[in-house]
């Protein structure tokens, strides 16, 4: 464990030498960021001992929350007796074995194999492999483009930017040939006046364009977040995922989807494509899966993908020097373990997750700068707006979601700006009480917002 300085010392060497995710760096050198020092349940202190409810399960993936002593412990068990080994060259190990036989006990029927990494964007990466891989041996090499959508995320590295749909990250030298895109269902923005079940047929079968448009021979794969995360906590319509599964099928197109923040109980499912009904034929899960205690990910292949690979596809070229690393495979057993044998995921299906869906209906549903509540489980997404009847958006929304969310961190909540949304996705193991808390001081948080920006 660190040593306790003062905060003044952190933010100096942190300046000095740290090149922060997704901001300006010379402005945030300037402002100087929290440091986050220690975490319990759903809470963190920072350096200072300020505490906070952390509404986002840090990034979307402290699913049981921080300072679970089942999960130390069995990484340091596993440290102990056996801190490193691998599956090159003819081994493998128990806890990797154990770690998949659990996995695939939660996981429908019809997934039969694992590639495992240490982060979603690797698992993305392997995505891209993989499904090129499995055109090749079927004799379909020309099937090797992947279609994507804008403002979906699949990662940071080359290939998951490209195949993601953000074009700040295309455009700092990362777009790839093979890669296309088509809009995302987001249909309080572009749904004009479609209802949302047209407007979702609508959004699907752009998917039919443009697979028609690069031809079917051409197309390895359709890869989505089953809602979008990172882009907004966006919710397909109900039209949607059974009509892009129609069209993937039509066309011989594989259909994968990216698990990586909606897999491990989210949506009060196991995996979020359970809850809106559809079967990709591979799934990419991270976080969730050691509940972000150590780094891990994966790539979760469809028993007849994985037939074609294993029985007819001969050497496959890759592999990573911790893919199923023994601590990060004990630490994803003992969070699968504890979800499920606690009862989490079902909790946050039938009581937990409703009793929050509920709760901000009831506070927000006639706020002034809400004009639309989205989420299921524990996701949930504010959509602020100018004015409710048009669904018109806030001019300013990046100023005023940022600023609700500095105006969080005051009254002692994280919450996140998010595409003129403030989204909250806290840890699954939360009760009612932390439920309050996270809503009462979001509620503080906007209406203080509103009020500064003459709305209250
Ligand atoms: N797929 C999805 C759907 C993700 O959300 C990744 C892949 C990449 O995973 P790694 O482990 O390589 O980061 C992600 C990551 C945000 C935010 O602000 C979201 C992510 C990461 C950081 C910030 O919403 N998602």
């Amino acid at each position: 464990m660190s040593t306790h300085r003062a905060t003044r010392d952190y933010l100096v060497a942190d300046a000095a030498h740290n090149i922060h995710a997704f901001v300006d760096q010379g402005a945030l050198n300037i402002e100087g960021p929290r440091v986050i020092s220690r975490g319990e349940r759903l809470h963190l202190w920072d350096n200072d001992g300020k505490r906070y409810l952390d509404g986002m399960s840090g990034l979307w993936c402290t699913n049981l929350g921080y300072g679970r002593k089942d999960l130390t412990q069995a990484a340091a068990s596993q440290m102990d007796q056996l801190a490193y080994y691998n599956m090159f060259f003819h081994t493998t190990h128990p806890s990797v074995v154990e770690l998949s036989e659990l996995l695939f006990s939660v996981l429908p029927g019809h997934y039969s194999h694992a590639i495992y990494t240490n982060s979603g964007s690797e698992a993305n990466e392997v995505l891209i492999r993989t499904v090129r891989r499995y055109w090749q041996i079927l004799g379909k090499p020309e099937k090797k483009t992947l279609i994507g959508r804008w403002n979906g995320y699949h990662g940071s590295t080359l290939a998951s930017s490209a195949l993601g749909g953000m074009k700040a990250m295309h455009e700092m030298g990362g777009m790839l040939p093979d890669f296309a895109h088509i809009d995302e269902p987001h249909w309080y923005v572009h749904g004009g006046a479609l209802s949302p079940h047209e407007f979702g047929l609508r959004a699907a079968r752009q998917l039919e364009e443009k697979i028609l448009e690069l031809g079917a021979d051409k197309v390895a794969a359709f890869v989505a977040e089953p809602f979008q995360g990172a882009g907004g906590m966006i919710f397909p319509p109900e039209s949607y995922w059974p009509e892009i599964q129609r069209i993937c099928r039509k066309h011989d197109v594989l259909l994968c989807a990216d698990e990586v923040i909606g897999g491990f109980g989210r949506t009060g499912e196991w995996f979020s494509h359970q809850h809106f009904g559809f079967e990709p034929d591979t799934l990419t899960i991270a976080k969730g899966l050691t509940s972000g205690y150590v780094p891990m990910g994966g790539l979760i292949l469809s028993k007849q993908m994985a037939e074609v690979l294993v029985q007819r596809g001969g050497v496959f070229a890759h592999g990573l020097t911790y893919s199923g690393h023994p601590v990060a495979a004990a630490v994803a057993i003992a969070n699968i373990q504890a979800l499920r044998d606690e009862g989490i995921v079902s909790q946050v299906k039938n009581e937990t997750g409703p009793y929050l869906q509920e709760c901000l209906r009831e506070v927000f549903g006639n706020h002034p700068l809400v004009g639309d509540i989205q989420g299921t489980g524990f996701l949930a997404a504010l959509q602020l707006t100018q004015d409710r009847a048009t669904r018109k958006r806030l001019e300013n929304e990046k100023e005023v979601t940022w600023r609700c969310r500095t105006i969080g961190f005051e009254e002692g909540v994280i919450i996140r700006p998010n595409q003129g949304r403030i989204i909250m996705a806290p840890a699954l193991i939360a009760n009612r009480e932390e439920l309050d808390e996270l809503v009462n001081k979001t509620k503080r948080a906007l209406d203080r917002t509103a009020q500064e920006f003459g709305f209250l």
